[in-house]
């Protein structure tokens, strides 16, 4: 049976966490370093870091930013958010980042995804998928790729993508439902089971996160093998350990 990892993320916007619901209306949350140091004293099992607002001025700031919580992050650490080239990749693991994250720039250009594997190795590199739901009949995919924080659709089909950065190298995919998140409503779990059961690499689930059955739900049926959240954590309505608690007495095997 896997282990399901637990995973905080960090929305970090003007050097804050920030926390909206399907990808707008951002209210400020708390301060990213305070942040990273409690979830891991609270035992999370991996840290995201997303700059998600990121554009080329903020460069500068964003590793700023990084830095300060690189400096007291104890876990596995993955930073996304407008990470473009393979120099972009490599300021941040040289500052002792884990994991880097693409999602615009590799739906952009696909070979960044082998190129940066190659060059870093499959486990440091995460591809982020974003995705909305069409209606059926829409004359759109009814999983569909967006990129630049949700804001440009692309008609590609998530199952489609998903494959295609497994088969370039991704290590892991973060799969984003930008209708869930900020829901509270629960993850997309067709969405989540369809990528998962189209790749062998490991699908973390993101997005709509409200209640421990839906953790559960993004593990047994959306067959997550990591479950990212945000609000749940940041607004102190579950804490990690009765995240791991709660799947542990349903029987899913967690780190302890
Ligand atoms: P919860 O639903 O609060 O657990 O949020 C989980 C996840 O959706 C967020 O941490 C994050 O991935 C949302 N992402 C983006 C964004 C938020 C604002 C703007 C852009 C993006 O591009 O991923």
């Amino acid at each position: 049976m896997k282990q399901i990892k637990i995973i905080p993320c960090l929305d970090v916007k003007d050097g804050r966490v920030v926390k909206g619901v399907k990808f707008e209306n951002l209210k400020d949350a708390r301060d990213p370093v305070e942040a990273a140091a409690t979830y891991c004293r609270e035992g999370a099992d991996e840290l995201v870091f997303l700059d998600i607002f990121a554009t080329v001025e903020n460069r500068k700031t964003r590793l700023e930013w990084v830095r300060k919580v690189v400096d007291v992050v104890t876990i596995p650490f993955a930073v996304g958010g407008g990470i473009g080239n393979i120099e972009d990749m490599k300021l941040l693991l040289d500052l002792g980042v884990n994991k880097v994250s693409i999602n615009t720039a590799a739906v952009k250009n696909p070979e960044l995804i082998r190129r940066a594997s190659k060059e870093f190795g499959k486990n440091r590199l995460v591809v982020a998928i974003d995705g909305k739901k069409n209606q059926l009949g829409s004359g759109f995919p009814r999983l569909e790729v967006v990129v630049k924080s949700g804001n440009e659709t692309t008609s590609i089909e998530i199952v489609d993508w998903a494959k295609r950065v497994e088969e370039l190298g991704a290590g892991e995919i973060l799969l984003t439902s930008k209708d869930a998140d900020g829901t509270k409503e629960g993850y997309d779990l067709e969405m989540t089971r369809a990528v998962a059961e189209a790749v062998r690499i490991p699908v973390t689930a993101s997005g709509g996160a409200g209640k421990l059955e839906h953790l559960y739900e993004a593990v047994v049926i959306g067959k997550a093998s990591a479950v990212l959240a945000a609000s749940i954590f940041h607004f102190r309505e579950i804490s990690i350990k009765e995240a791991k608690k709660y799947l542990k007495s349903k029987g899913i095997s967690v780190y302890d």
